[in-house]
């Protein structure tokens, strides 16, 4: 099952691979206003943005393009069409500001950006600032010069590059916990062995399905739910850029999702706001980005019949590596491992840990953690296992319980969130002395940003003042990241070396 020939271009194994069995003439992605691309027109694009990419831009193996933009038909030709061209994926979150976008470009250093229209003001501020050697073309936005014009012409056929099964695929960054992003690092082979693991043994998509995901293709549990495994299987995905909850459950019910894959609270908010009944339809439902409340899964249950597929996965692993699916759910865990995969609970030192024992998370599988560059490879691959950045315990049947984070990463509807990364651009506001960031817990979105903030004396705290420096915060950061919960202090707790308590500041938000 995960045995790979030597030679390998995942692209051709999701899009070429799946014509020849299924044919040209099936839906392979659809959006909400109507817009349906077959395969074969799919790989048309693909064909011709690979071909421009090689012969107009001098793209050669190992060259490094940046996608910039939301899930829609265009990113997923140009994904494709990188790889095609024997060129690695910079995957980015649309939301990212130029300044969260600089440290990625200055690790992964792209030559090519390929951009959403809609996004590109941060892509031209951040060549204009810190990156102009980057050739960016935009999509979209019907000017003469869109990108998806200047293809229009172009041969429709496309000999992909004959790329080695480990060579590198894709550069996916994750935000770490001090806010310095981390690369990780993953081989033509990891894209197709995420499917042959958990899209084949748990997810088992079929032809027929049309599948949504909330998740943006940078973060790897979309592209993996939108891109390899429903490309893989010959299904089509539903591709939304942005939905609330309740707008999502009547998209579904609407286009006749079969497959919705998003985080817990979105299944929560459905539920909260009445809109179970739209999910009706669904085949299978996912859950990931963070731990699912027992209360949640049992209600989608009771009501809709509908086992949610639990999961934890990571960036540095690519998906989904431990879930609970099908009959084999113990009410409340995590699950077992995915087929492919071993995890144990260990100690500090990466020893193994009996039943019952809380301890950290590892995991080996067969994709691993490869950090571009990066020292913090260390801290995560512990006596040859990846160290989660999660607290676990597993029972005497094998079965995985979620405890808590070991970090100070805080997971907001599914997001990652670098609280310092929040601090420091609050500290950059005229009124800030000082601030500290925290996770507050949520009942709707697991956690929140909370911000304790000291501010000059000149300065009036207040509700204005709060609202001044999310929107401050938003101005600067993606908006995701803004604190909600806003605290002014006098002081900052520290201890007697001046060191910043943050864990007195979870106490009072009752972490
Ligand atoms: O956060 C997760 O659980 C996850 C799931 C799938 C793929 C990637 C990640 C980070």
């Amino acid at each position: 099952l995960l045995q790979y020939p030597p030679r390998l271009n995942a692209a051709v194994e999701l899009l070429d691979a799946t014509i020849d069995r299924y044919g040209a003439d099936r839906p392979a992605l659809r959006t909400p206003t109507g817009v349906v691309w077959t395969y074969g027109e799919l790989a048309r694009r693909t064909n011709q943005l690979a071909g421009y990419l090689t012969d107009e831009l001098g793209l050669v193996t190992g060259n490094r393009v940046m996608l910039h933009a939301p899930n829609n038909p265009w990113t997923v030709a140009a994904w494709l069409a990188v790889l095609k061209a024997g060129g690695i994926v910079v995957t980015t979150m649309p939301a990212l500001r130029a300044r969260e976008l600089a440290p990625i470009v200055e690790k992964t250093a792209p030559t090519i950006a390929l951009v959403d229209h809609r996004v590109a003001a941060a892509v031209h501020e951040l060549r204009d600032t810190s990156a102009p050697n980057l050739t960016v073309l935009v999509y979209g936005g019907d000017t003469a010069d869109d990108l998806t014009r200047r293809i229009a012409g172009r041969p429709a056929e496309f000999t992909a590059v004959d790329t080695a099964a480990d060579d590198v695929a894709l550069f996916g960054p994750t935000s770490g916990s001090t806010g310095v992003p981390k690369i990780t690092t993953h081989f033509h082979r990891d894209i197709l062995s995420i499917d042959n693991t958990f899209g084949r043994m748990t997810l088992r998509l079929e032809p027929d399905d049309l599948v949504s995901c909330t998740a943006p293709f940078a973060f790897t549990f979309g592209l993996g739910m939108l891109v390899v495994f429903t490309l893989r299987a010959g299904a089509c995905a539903f591709l939304t850029e942005t939905a609330t909850p309740p707008q999502l459950a009547e998209l579904v019910a609407a286009h006749g999702v079969t497959v919705l894959a998003t985080a817990p609270t979105a299944y929560k908010q459905i539920l909260k706001s009445g809109h179970a009944d739209r999910l009706r339809g669904l085949r299978s439902a996912v859950s990931a980005g963070e731990h699912i409340a027992l209360e949640t899964w049992r209600e989608v249950y009771q009501r809709l019949g509908l086992k949610i597929i639990d999961g934890i996965g990571a960036t540095e692993m690519l998906h989904i590596f431990i879930t609970a699916a099908g009959d084999d759910i113990r009410e409340g865990a995590t699950g077992r491992p995915v087929p492919g995969y071993r995890a144990a609970i260990l100690d500090p030192d990466g020893n193994e840990l009996g039943p019952g024992v809380a301890g950290r998370l590892g995991v080996i599988g067969p994709v691993g953690c490869r950090y571009l560059a990066d020292d913090r490879q260390r801290n995560y691959v512990v006596n040859g296992w990846n160290v989660t950045g999660d607290t676990f315990t597993r029972d005497e049947d094998g079965y995985f319980w979620y405890q808590a984070r070991t970090d100070n990463m805080i997971v907001s509807s599914g997001y990652n969130i670098g609280g310092p990364e929040v601090e420091a651009v609050l500290e950059e506001h005229p009124d800030v002395v000082e601030c500290a960031v925290v996770a507050k817990p949520d009942a709707e979105r697991g956690s929140v940003v909370c911000a304790f903030v000291v501010l000059r004396a000149e300065a009036t705290a207040g509700a204005a003042k709060a609202a001044e420096l999310q929107a401050f915060v938003k101005g600067h950061l993606a908006p995701y990241k803004y604190p909600r919960d806003v605290r002014f202090v006098d002081a900052l707790p520290r201890n007697a070396s001046g060191k910043l308590q943050h864990f007195r500041l979870r106490e009072i938000v009752g972490r």
